[in-house]
């Protein structure tokens, strides 16, 4: 099949798939128009199938924090590719990975190497109710962490895109035992802790990246690590989209609380499929085969993917001052769309936390997935479209983060906020 143009390629995709994608943001249905068909990346820019260049803030949804094609990592992996590409027993490319891993989040013994974010966080769930004998866990409204069924409950990122907040499919029996609580607000958390003897764990996104950008206060975190330990539940800092992201040591760089179980996933696998958990000793050995937790994955730790995340760790450990720099060019971009947006009379509230960054279209601060539903999502999808003429690639949803790459270089942040000046007035 040879397509010229999206418009084609899109409508011939939609016989293909569901929507015409693999994954339902993809398909821009919250923003409209067609999406890129993207051919090729290259550094900072993505290009679609009719050769038109977009500087790309989305990512592959972060993973890509060196930006498209990165030598380094595409010449390992045609290398390690050239040996073979899955065996389904122990290879030493990922003891390395795990070593690289384990040597920045020290306060980890152990790793379980899987394919998916979800897989990494269903794993988590599993582990934290076979640790603790229990079954509830708790979740934020607007946090997303992959489509298991216990996740699905009022998720964020897709879900909250299409305004369901919580799955078809998803058996109440599943459901019951998700509770469900607000961004930044303890009171809500003690009072479920009040209510059920049983929960097992807190699963929060330390950097909520699916409800846009919004942080966790530091107060906070350190009143669900004290909520946890008095009640003998397990907290969990999902990390898949953070992790070696928002710094070197992703969330855990903000903050002095310390997780038991970290899920990680996108950088770790340099853009192949690589995803993780990691805990203590003593947690991580009750997954099989020692412990009575089971867990199994025909492509974990695959050869291919891990060196691509060998590759990409070696750089953003070796490199000094690499996270400085990917911070401060989010400052000055966020910074001018602020003013842009105040030139042109547009409510936005904006934010960053190292190389991710996001707004919301809405006259008040952003702390909760409430207050997130509240931003203008018409004015948003306005915003995106003229963007994307402009040749920049946003998150097709206001719903999502926007990310800085080692390749997104100054010039690139120089056209993108004099396309944000004009797209912001044009947009009213
Ligand atoms: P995957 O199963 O998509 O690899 O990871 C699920 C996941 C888990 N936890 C967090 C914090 C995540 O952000 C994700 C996936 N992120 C979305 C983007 N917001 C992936 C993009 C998509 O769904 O197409």
């Amino acid at each position: 099949m040879t397509f010229i143009d999206n418009k084609s390629a899109f409508e011939a995709a939609q016989k293909l798939f569901t929507g015409g994608i693999n994954s339902p943001v993809r398909a821009f249905k919250s923003v409209g128009g067609t999406p890129p068909f993207i051919d090729r990346g290259e550094g900072g820019l993505v290009f679609d199938i009719e050769g038109n260049g977009y500087i790309d803030f989305v990512q592959s949804w972060g993973a890509l924090i060196l930006g498209h094609a990165r030598a380094e990592v595409i010449d390992a992996v045609i290398k390690t590719a050239k040996k073979g590409l899955s065996f389904g027993a122990p290879t030493l490319l990922e003891s390395e990975l795990a070593e690289l891993i384990l040597s920045v989040y020290g306060f980890l013994d152990k790793l379980r190497f899987v394919s998916s974010g979800t897989e990494a966080v269903m794993t988590a769930i599993r582990l934290a109710r076979g640790v603790t004998g229990r079954d509830k866990i708790v979740k934020f409204k607007g946090c997303y962490h992959g489509h298991s069924d216990s996740l699905l409950v009022e998720a964020g990122s897709g879900a909250a895109t299409f305004g369901a907040p919580s799955s078809l499919g998803v058996p109440n029996d599943f459901a019951k035992h998700t509770l469900l609580a607000e961004y930044n607000d303890v009171a809500g958390v003690r009072r479920l802790f009040d209510e059920h003897s049983d929960i097992a764990a807190i699963v929060i996104e330390p950097i909520a990246g699916n409800m846009g950008l919004v942080c966790a206060d530091e107060e906070f975190l350190r009143a669900l690590r004290d909520l946890c330990d008095r009640n003998g539940a397990l907290l969990i800092f999902d990390e898949v989209m953070s992790g070696f992201r928002a710094s070197l040591r992703g969330a855990c760089g903000f903050t002095d609380v310390l997780p038991d179980i970290v899920t990680f996933g996108k950088v770790i696998g340099g853009g192949l499929p690589v995803a993780a958990l990691g805990a203590k000793k003593e947690i991580m050995d009750a997954l099989s085969p020692i412990g009575k937790v089971y867990q199994a994955g025909t492509l974990s730790g695959n050869p291919v993917a891990t060196t691509a995340g060998i590759a990409a760790l070696k750089i953003l450990i070796g490199t000094p001052d690499l996270y400085e720099t990917l911070e401060n060019r989010a400052k000055r971009l966020t910074g001018a769309l602020a003013s842009a947006a105040e030139s042109a009379g547009a409510a936005l509230q904006i934010e960053y936390r190292g190389s991710m960054f996001g707004f919301f279209f809405n006259k008040k601060p952003v702390s909760n997935f409430a207050q997130a539903l509240q931003s203008d999502t018409a004015r948003f999808a306005r915003f995106h479209g003229a963007m994307l003429k402009r040749g920049v690639y946003l998150a097709p949803s206001q719903f999502e983060t926007g990310f800085i790459s080692l390749a997104t270089s100054d010039d690139m942040i120089k056209t993108t906020i004099a396309a944000a000046q004009e797209a912001m007035r044009e947009t009213v």
